[in-house]
């Protein structure tokens, strides 16, 4: 085993908090016939299952009963930092929003103690699970509502592999965030293998300004997050020049997402129904998350570069001007870069953006139709959202970056290999800061 991949296992073995049983997933049958760089495996080498990352979302510990792994997720109000200058009164589980992600293998008995610190009833549903009718959830038809203050137990054997998530089987309580992953990894690799596994929760929220609380009623969002972050506070996906990538994607919203890849191609490998057979397999780069389902896509990050993956509906490609502005009217841009520059700074100012931005306008600019469209919607904020995962990017890059959106950075191994050693100082430094918003 070359240092960089032990290296790179090691990492994920962080993340994953001692969660597995690396020995016990050896598979030396697989291969990706794409691999090109000599550091991400070698042709003998075995493939131990890699856990899923997932980006500013603590993965759910567990301990064990027997051979049962009992894990606890406690439903409550939780503060979420969703961009610079907007924190959210969510709900969701553990301190988390959205939940923390739950890992386990094909096969495993789970038991899931539900405790209730919301100020109503709830009940938890296992969304694409096939489990036994009374462990399903729904309240008053599979059980009795958990009152506020009680603690529920569900008890299951997993028998599918593949991308599910957990979440309150009520309409409002799913939208102000109760939900998480659930992933179950197979008995034996999914082949090719893949080098790099995240997951990433679609979200979308109405907010109003100056308010913090979601209107869980209301039909149009103005803040999209990825795993409760809006760009540009979100997290980029760093990989391996050479290696091979999966994505999860679950939606748990009212609209449909069509994720885009830039620069790659990539194939649907799996749904919320678990692994697709590889006949199914297709090029693209945009893949239609829509409402309830999960979508996993692979691909060979084969060309180097800091490559955007974002929702491609314009309006989630946004962030909520009307939060910046909060009652204020802005004018339009003043007709000299520099006094246009001065005016968003007070306004940056005032809402405590470090540096602000923007892309050049015509001398004309305000006798133009239409203008101006974007020209206030660009704000770099690279300083407040920097981050190991944002380390090296060009300057005001986030002027860029809005709503449900990151970056793929397929990086070179010297590069790579930076960022992971940062991370690794960050987690060993503050260990709980990046995981919680507010
Ligand atoms: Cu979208």
């Amino acid at each position: 085993m070359s240092n960089s991949r032990r290296t790179f296992f090691q990492n994920a073995a962080i993340f994953s908090a001692g969660m597995f049983s690396f020995s016990k997933r050896l598979d030396a049958t697989t291969e990706s016939p794409h691999h090109h760089s000599p550091n991400i495996k070698s042709k003998s080498e075995p493939h131990p299952h890699i856990p899923v990352l997932t980006p500013e979302v603590p993965d759910l510990p567990f301990t064990l009963d027997g051979a049962t792994k009992v894990f606890r997720l406690r439903a409550e109000p939780v503060k979420r930092k969703i961009a610079p200058f907007k924190t959210i009164d969510a709900w969701g589980y553990n301190g988390s929003c959205p939940g923390p992600t739950i890992q386990v293998t094909q096969g495993d008995r789970v038991r899931i103690l539900v405790e209730n610190a919301l100020p109503e009833s709830t009940s938890m549903h296992w969304h694409g699970l096939e489990v036994p009718i009374e462990q399903d959830g729904v309240p008053w038809i599979s059980q009795k509502p958990i009152a506020p203050g009680e603690t529920y137990t569900y008890e299951f054997t997993v028998h599918q592999e593949g991308t599910f998530f957990y979440h309150a089987h009520s309409a409002m309580q799913e939208m102000i965030g109760l939900l998480g992953l659930f992933i179950a990894h197979p008995q034996s690799s999914y082949a090719p293998h893949a080098d790099h596994d995240f997951g990433i929760v679609l979200q979308e929220w109405a907010i109003l300004p100056s308010n913090t609380v979601p209107n869980t009623a209301s039909m149009e969002f103005n803040w999209l997050t990825f795993n409760g972050l809006s760009a540009p506070s979100t997290t980029p996906l760093v990989v391996r020049l050479g290696s091979r990538v999966r994505l999860r994607f679950v939606n748990l919203g009212m609209d449909h997402h069509p994720i885009h890849l830039h620069g790659h191609q990539f194939v649907i490998t799996g749904t919320e129904g678990g692994r697709a057979p590889d006949s199914t397999w297709y090029p693209t780069n945009t893949v239609l998350v829509g409402v309830a389902q999960a979508k996993v896509v692979e691909f060979e990050a084969k060309y180097p570069g800091d490559w955007m993956i974002h929702c491609h509906l314009p309006h989630h490609m946004m962030n909520s001007m009307m939060d910046l502005l909060r009652d204020r009217q802005i004018q339009t841009a003043d007709t000299t870069d520099a006094k246009a520059l001065s005016q968003m700074q007070t306004l940056a100012n005032d809402i405590g953006v470090e540096h602000v931005h923007h892309s050049p306008i015509a001398e004309n600019a305000n006798s133009v139709p239409g203008f101006p469209q974007d020209a206030f919607m660009e704000m770099g904020m690279d300083t407040i959202v920097a981050k190991p995962e944002t380390h090296g990017l060009p300057a005001n890059w986030s002027a860029g970056m809005m709503g449900m959106m990151t970056m793929v950075r397929v990086l070179p191994d010297q590069k790579y290999e930076e960022i992971q050693s940062l991370i690794r100082n960050r987690q060993s430094a503050k260990p709980e800061e990046h995981l919680h918003g507010s």
